[in-house]
């Protein structure tokens, strides 16, 4: 019998790849938005993760036909009042180079020790039914570290090569992507998802 589909509702590469190893052994074909030929570019005008990701899961669902996934996640440094949280894709300008966005916390940060470097990624995962089942729910992960002086490391995406694991001794970028996932935000709410969904009727 074919199996259910699930569309990861993300433009995001780096998140298809990290949930595929997720959501690996779960009884749903994964899809991206290129499988189906879907265009879709959801505005997250919003102050939270959640409203954020619940637009993105509804309208994917929405105009797809498809149960959809959508992923809302960003750094959130304690020094800097939470910044850049949801407005992380966008820190500094949209399409500004990684290492920039570093050199710019870094030039805020500048003096700071370890003990107020704090930072963590969160992560929210939002499920929503297409029509005319409404339904949508979410799980959420956190991990928490610090941010680094420098840029270590060139596995993993974004943020990755500043967010130091002091436990780890190394940054997330220094790990592999199975060491990543087993203690990621992304992890800690696809794992809790994925209970979810393989109860989904
Ligand atoms: P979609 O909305 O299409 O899913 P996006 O990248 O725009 O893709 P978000 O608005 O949720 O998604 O922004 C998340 C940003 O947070 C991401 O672009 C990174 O800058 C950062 N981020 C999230 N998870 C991360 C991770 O695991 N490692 C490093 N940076 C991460």
């Amino acid at each position: 019998m074919p199996q259910r589909r699930l569309l990861l509702a993300t433009n995001n590469p780096h998140k298809v790849t990290e949930m595929r190893a997720l959501l690996g052994d779960i009884p749903f074909d994964l899809v991206t938005p290129q499988d189906l030929g879907l265009t879709l570019e959801v505005a997250e005008p919003h102050a939270t993760y959640l409203e954020n990701a619940t637009e993105k899961a509804r309208s994917f669902a929405d105009v797809s036909g498809e149960l959809a996934l959508a992923d809302d996640s960003g750094l959130e440094i304690d020094a800097l009042g939470g910044e850049p949280g949801v407005r992380s894709a966008r820190f500094g300008a949209p399409d500004m180079p990684y290492p920039d966005r570093f050199a710019l916390i870094e030039g805020r940060l500048a003096g700071l020790p370890p003990a107020q470097r704090t930072a963590r990624f969160r992560c929210v995962l939002v499920l929503a039914a297409p029509p005319p089942d409404a339904r949508h729910l979410h799980t959420e992960g956190v991990v928490e570290g610090q941010i680094a002086p420098a840029a270590h490391g060139t596995a993993g995406f974004g943020y990755d090569p500043i967010f130091w694991l002091p436990e780890r001794g190394m940054t997330m970028a220094e790990l592999t992507p199975a060491e990543k996932d087993a203690i990621s935000h992304r992890g800690r709410a696809a794992r809790a998802m994925a209970t979810i969904l393989r109860g989904w009727k």
